[in-house]
């Protein structure tokens, strides 16, 4: 039986990692960890145990590790691109120093870790076209820096230790739960709630700027399947490749316009967020995802904007 903590249970993936895990493992075997001031609600906090759980805290990690006899981690807490770029020590704080924590409890409590790279991780020379699983990682973004030495310390402790570390590179998720706060990709996810509301959308990324993004089930799923797959099948581990969907603002634009024909959008770009899209792929290579331990993403840009468009008129009626 599998005890799992999600450290940033609350956050935009965390929130539905969470409970996608206690479906499967059941609910009282996933416990949500959460920072003070940003405690679970409604049936996130109804359906199963919840632990503050700061990752800067070594010893908080371990308490909660023991009382629930915890043998795997999601450790999801992050600053996102943007925000990490005008807080780039804090940053690190969460992102690296976190991290030590929780594979240090990890080492001594034998558990697994899932800590999440990104398209973040690349920088401009990386190829931006089906960029390879094992290529140039030369960010410029605290974000990038702390995802590259994530994989890499998640590396460290897997063949120096034995820590069972395993990693995927995710792209910009959209989902249509929790909003994310503070990254690149963001605006893939504000159009929807533009479009539902009414509004006209002003887009912050420029016209024919590529990236890869995915739909959040495709993404729960990925993790989840990652961390069950046969270790014997594994060549690499921090982190993995996956796709599932490559667009520009005018692609996304044009998906929703099939359903909501008065849709408009204009562009605003925001500098830093440009700069930042220029620095990522445009497509990511998943090769080594698909043959190492099936990946095999379920949505694409029209099924996800159905779906999206569903929800979210649900959501907001
Ligand atoms: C961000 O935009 O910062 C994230 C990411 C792609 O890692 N969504």
């Amino acid at each position: 039986m599998k005890h799992i903590l999600v450290i940033g249970a609350t956050g935009q993936i965390g929130s539905e990692l969470t409970m996608e895990l206690r479906k499967r493992y059941g609910n009282s075997n996933v416990v949500a960890g959460y920072i003070s001031g940003a405690e679970p609600q409604g049936e996130l906090k109804e359906s199963g145990p919840s632990a503050i759980v700061d990752v800067t805290n070594g010893a908080m990690i371990e308490a909660v590790v023991k009382e629930y006899q915890i043998d795997a981690i999601y450790n999801l807490a992050a600053l996102l691109s943007v925000v990490a770029e005008s807080k780039p020590m804090l940053a690190w704080k969460i992102g690296i120093d976190g991290l030590w924590n929780v594979l240090e409890v990890a080492r001594e409590h034998q558990c697994a870790v899932f800590t999440p790279s990104s398209i973040g991780s690349f920088g401009e020379s990386t190829p931006h076209v089906q960029t390879p699983q094992d290529t140039i990682q030369r960010p410029r973004t605290m974000y990038g820096i702390s995802k590259v030495t994530t994989e890499l310390l998640s590396d460290y402790y897997y063949n120096k230790y034995g820590v069972d570390t395993r990693s995927v590179r995710f792209p910009g998720i959209i989902s249509n739960v929790t909003p994310p706060g503070g990254g690149t990709t963001d605006y893939a996810v504000d159009i929807y709630y533009s479009a539902v509301k009414g509004e006209k959308f002003v887009c912050p990324i420029a016209k024919g700027t590529f990236m890869d993004m995915m739909y959040m089930p495709d993404a729960l799923n990925g993790a989840i399947s990652l961390m069950e797959a046969d270790p014997s099948r594994l060549v690499h581990r921090n982190a993995f490749n996956i796709a599932s969907m490559s667009f520009d603002p005018e692609m996304i634009c044009k998906a929703i316009q099939i359903h909501v024909p008065s849709f408009e959008m204009t562009y605003e770009v925001d500098p830093l967020k440009q700069r930042i899209a220029n620095s990522w792929p445009d497509s990511l290579d998943d090769t080594c995802a698909r043959e190492e331990w099936d990946w095999n993403p379920a949505f694409n840009l029209n099924t996800m904007t159905v779906d999206m468009l569903e929800k979210l008129s649900a959501k907001l009626k």
